[in-house]
């Protein structure tokens, strides 16, 4: 049975990647952080929590790295850990470096000494393209980031090319672009919008408040990238892969297809707020995604109507289920303003 260790498995990917492993028979340790309140709704919303070996472990203490390799003995490891949130990281532009940047070297440096047969695999990432001026981005378009994540990530994933070369790891930077699901983050902007989408058409709330609604994403589905991330790691030889879909759409695409799914009106719920402008933003992403077909026979199937309609319908049958006065695991509840409606008596009619 094969061993692989996942870092970040709380997050959106984490847990999709665990249940794909799990599925293919896999033993799976996955770490976590030790937070004051812990955060595995996603485990159990896909209910493997019970099936993983937890590990504690901080990107920033080599020490637990070291530790979680000496105790998983893994085959694969998906560094999936990062400070994940571009907005975030203007703010913490520091704990970004350390954490998405440095972090990745400390785990680097952890397998050359440890365990160098072990393959690893980096979450690389589309927004390392920044504001760029290509129609389209594959392996061979030049980097230009523009936020401190961005520049932590392609810190690591410059490391990552120098420890393949220069010691002969197996290590793989999978360069994905914006995938999403229902197990996003409520910040990020897609899950944020279907979200407000949800509590909108069941009388819960009465608009969104967003930033730059002109920028335009690649968005794919999450659980159909995971599986290219294993493929990246089945391999011969390690190397460097874009996963995407090879369309574009602006934030206000997304907005309008949402709105049209619960048959609303978008313009008279969105406002702009200034408050979620980026001092600098990616404003075009689109991948070229030809190469991870061509060598890992991956491809995108979900596209993009058919990923809006599978968070909507998600977030409104999670509303629902709550005015039921169902329990389940859902993040609604870490959330400041998100608790202040659970916290209301309400009778759904919808
Ligand atoms: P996510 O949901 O935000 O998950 C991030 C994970 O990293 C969480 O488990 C989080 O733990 C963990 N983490 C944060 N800081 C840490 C630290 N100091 N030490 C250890 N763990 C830490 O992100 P995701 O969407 O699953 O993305 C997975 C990876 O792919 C990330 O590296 C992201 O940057 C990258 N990526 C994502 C996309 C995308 O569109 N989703 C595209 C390209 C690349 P807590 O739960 O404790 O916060
Ligand atoms: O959903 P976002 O926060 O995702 P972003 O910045 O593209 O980053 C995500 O994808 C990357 C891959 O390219 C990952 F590496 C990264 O970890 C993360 O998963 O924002 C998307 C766009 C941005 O242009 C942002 O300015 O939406 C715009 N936006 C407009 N209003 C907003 C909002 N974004 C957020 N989060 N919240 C808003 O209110």
């Amino acid at each position: 049975m094969k061993r692989a260790l996942i870092t970040g498995i709380t997050g959106q990917d984490g847990a999709y990647l665990a249940k794909f492993l799990l599925d293919k028979g896999y033993e799976v340790f996955g770490t976590y952080r030790r937070l004051s309140t812990p955060n595995f709704w996603r485990l159990q919303y896909l209910g493997i929590f019970e099936q993983i070996e937890l590990l504690p472990v901080d990107l920033i203490d080599s020490f637990s790295i070291i530790e979680s390799l000496k105790l998983a003995k893994p085959d694969e490891i998906y560094n999936l850990a990062a400070m994940s949130f571009v907005g975030a990281s203007f703010e913490q532009p520091i704990a970004s470096a350390e954490i998405t940047g440095i972090g990745v070297v400390k785990f680097l440096e952890a397998i050359r000494n440890i365990a160098p047969d072990v393959k690893f695999y980096q979450a690389s990432t589309s927004e390392m393209f920044g504001d760029n001026s290509f129609s389209q981005q594959s392996e061979k378009t030049p980097f230009e980031p523009s936020s401190p994540y961005a520049a932590a990530k392609l810190y690591a994933h410059n490391m990552v090319k120098i420890y393949r070369k220069g010691y002969g790891l197996f290590a793989c930077n999978g360069i994905l672009f914006n995938h999403e699901s229902p197990l996003r983050g409520l910040e990020f902007v897609t899950r944020k919008i279907t979200n407000g989408v949800a509590k909108i058409s069941l009388g819960l709330d009465d608009s969104i408040e967003l930033g730059n609604i002109d920028a335009r994403r690649d968005w794919g589905y999450a659980p159909e990238y995971v599986e290219a991330m294993w493929l990246m790691m089945q391999q011969e030889a390690p190397d460097d892969y874009v996963i995407a879909t090879n369309e574009t759409h602006a934030i206000q695409e997304f907005i309008e297809t949402a709105f049209d799914i619960v048959g609303l009106d978008w313009k008279k719920h969105i406002r702009i707020d200034e408050r979620f402008m980026r001092p600098v933003d990616v404003n075009y992403l689109k991948g070229d995604y030809k190469k991870s077909l061509t060598k890992l026979g991956w491809r995108p199937k979900t596209r993009f109507k058919a990923l809006a309609e599978i968070m909507v319908n998600s977030d409104l049958e999670r509303w629902r289920r709550w005015g039921r006065g169902e329990h389940f695991p859902w993040d609604a509840w870490n959330y400041p303003n998100e608790r202040k409606i659970l916290s209301r008596k309400v009778k759904l009619d919808r």
